[in-house]
């Protein structure tokens, strides 16, 4: 009998999700920057292995919101909760456990609260930056805080069914032994995606995604929040990318000196699809489309 199941990733934004699932999953399933919120909707990476496939589920980091797209990211990783088998919380190695990572914590012991429910696993990511002491103090805290949440909570039991793994997920290190648990705590089930499928994600709006990320890692301050992409034409080996920002002023800044940081985005974004792609980008201006409840419907957040 195979074995199959459910993981969701929550953290706040930047701590290291997305490069988690992509490192376990060896390709880039989710787009990754230093800019918070760049995941914005639950993107599925599907590992498959010696008769086990593990889903994970990486989501928008939790974090207080802004605007309506905010809100919104913030109930897509609530949501991501529903229904799994595993919840990761992840937290980072070298900095202090602050409100933010309490939200975390509390929101993966509500879920994991009864005894049959999800497995609930802390991850302590970025052990490449810190020296062994600080990562055993930081294994110290997360516990002591896990307490302190479930307390809380009223729900002192949950925790001694809680996990603590130290990892790096940019060098891979503790990453197998995660995997190799959490593969151990798959329940029995059928696959539920084919077995050569790594993600769920279509590929026009992956392609969209790589542009999105490096126009996010290109620009600066506001401009990445501003900024929404999605394939407008696809007719392989043609494709089109409209890039949206919400004011005239950002489609300068997107575009940049004479087209230099437009060609850049394309040039980095083409690199990583299939030879003789030919990706066009456009930039159009919509305004205040975050904050607009009706585009968001339309953009599909
Ligand atoms: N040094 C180090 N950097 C990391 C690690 N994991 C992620 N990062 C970096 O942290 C930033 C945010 O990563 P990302 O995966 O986008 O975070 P997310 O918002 O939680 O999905 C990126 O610049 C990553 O390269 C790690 O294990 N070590
Ligand atoms: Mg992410």
């Amino acid at each position: 009998m195979t074995r199959a199941g459910f993981v969701t990733i929550l953290g706040r934004p930047n701590v290291g999700k997305s490069t988690f699932v992509n490192q376990v999953l060896g390709a880039k399933v989710s787009i990754t920057s230093s800019s918070p919120n760049t995941t914005r909707s639950a993107i599925r990476g599907i590992h498959t292995v010696d008769g086990v496939q593990i889903i994970f589920v990486d989501t928008p980091g939790l974090h207080r919101p802004k605007t309506s797209l905010g809100g919104r990211l913030n109930e897509t990783a609530r949501t991501a909760t529903d229904d799994v088998d595993v919840v990761i919380a992840m937290i980072e190695a070298g900095s202090a456990i602050g409100p933010g990572d309490r939200l975390v914590l509390s929101t993966m012991l509500k879920v994991c609260k009864n005894d049959g429910g999800p497995l609930p696993i802390v991850a302590v990511n970025k052990i490449d930056r810190t020296s062994r002491a600080t990562i055993a103090a930081q294994l110290m805290a997360a516990s002591l805080a896990v307490q302190e949440c479930a307390e809380e909570m009223l729900r002192p039991n949950v925790v001694a069914r809680v996990e603590y793994f130290p990892l790096s997920a940019k060098t891979g290190e503790g990453v197998e032994e995660l995997v190799a648990f959490i593969q151990d705590a798959m329940p029995e089930s059928p696959f539920l995606y084919p077995e050569d499928e790594i993600s769920d994600v279509p590929e026009a709006v992956h392609i969209a995604e790589l542009v999105r990320e490096q126009l996010v890692r290109k620009t600066k301050q506001e401009l990445p929040h501003s900024i929404h992409c999605r394939v407008t034409e696809y007719e392989w080996p043609h494709i089109t990318v409209e890039i949206l920002v919400e004011r005239e002023s950002q489609k300068g800044m997107v575009i940049g000196k004479g087209g230099a940081l437009l060609k850049d985005v394309g040039i980095a974004a083409r690199r990583q699809l299939p030879e003789g792609c030919f990706l066009e980008l456009r930039v159009s201006v919509e305004p205040s489309w975050q904050k607009r409840e009706d585009i968001l419907d339309r953009l599909g957040y």
